[in-house]
């Protein structure tokens, strides 16, 4: 089994602690080099990571990846037993994949991919940090006095990690009306799969980060990331960047 990912992404991480958890062996395929993102093509056409190949067999989006793992390795489960917990999980995922992801990516763009657009508009950080602070209140409730959010440990908390972790890098960690998210983000970062995961991602960013040209590199835009960064104030920006070719969207597949 062979994952094609770059830590760097909190899809890809998502399913490396999924990996983990479960105990599973693969072989890592990291994406970096325009000959692994042609590879990537030919196993994913939106050219996205992760995608995972098993058997010779392709198979791409981090939550089709998860689904799958859980149906080939179903123990120990990352999904709850309880029909109604695992809807809940879903779409506590669908929420952190979506809406959570796109706050911290456009946090993201304005303080390690663009800072000088940070310097010019200081107002899209700030307002991006009170979407974070909103965000972080909703979890705070659906936590309530559990220790993972769906009971046990499950996909809910593993998909949030990576992008609660990259709010709080960025200066928004949960703050002190919200005690019982900031003691499961503890808990959570305390596990060695997403101890092992963080570091992971550490690492590929600061290589990502040490290479020419880093701040020039033109970003991958989509879905939620699009509305958040129009709610910010950043639409008639981002137009300009799709048209000189700073920003990109996934190819039509
Ligand atoms: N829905 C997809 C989203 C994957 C995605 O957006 N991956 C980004 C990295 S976070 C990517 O590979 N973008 C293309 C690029 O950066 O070139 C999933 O869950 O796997």
């Amino acid at each position: 089994m062979q994952l094609h990912d770059n830590a760097f992404s909190p899809y890809a991480l998502k399913v490396r602690m999924v990996l983990y958890e479960k105990g599973v062996d693969f072989e890592l395929c990291e994406v970096w080099t325009d000959a692994d993102r042609e590879r990537l093509r030919t196993l994913n056409p939106r050219v996205e990571v992760p995608a995972l190949v098993d058997d010779g067999v392709a198979i791409a989006d981090s939550r089709v990846i998860c689904e799958y793992l859980e149906e080939r390795f179903p123990e120990p489960a990352v999904y709850p037993r309880d029909a109604r917990e695992r809807a809940r999980c879903r779409r506590l995922e669908l929420k952190s994949d979506g809406e959570i992801d796109a706050c911290a990516y456009v946090l993201g763009l304005v303080k390690l991919f663009r800072p000088a657009l940070d310097k010019e508009r200081p107002e899209i950080a700030e307002r991006a940090g009170e979407i974070a602070s909103q965000h972080h209140a909703r979890l705070e409730q659906e936590l309530g006095d559990r220790e993972w959010l769906c009971g046990e440990l499950s996909l809910a908390d593993l998909a949030l990690a990576p992008h609660l972790r990259t709010l709080a890098f960025m200066g928004h960690p949960p703050g002190p009306e919200h005690p019982a998210l900031a003691a499961w983000l503890e808990r959570l970062s305390a596990r060695p799969s997403v101890r092992r995961g963080i570091r992971e991602m550490a690492a590929n960013f600061a290589r990502a980060s040490s290479e020419p040209g880093f701040e020039a590199a033109p970003l991958h835009w989509r879905d939620h990331r699009i509305e958040c960064a129009v709610r910010c104030g950043l639409g008639s920006w981002l137009d300009q960047e799709l048209a000189s070719g700073g920003a990109f969207l996934s190819p039509i597949a």
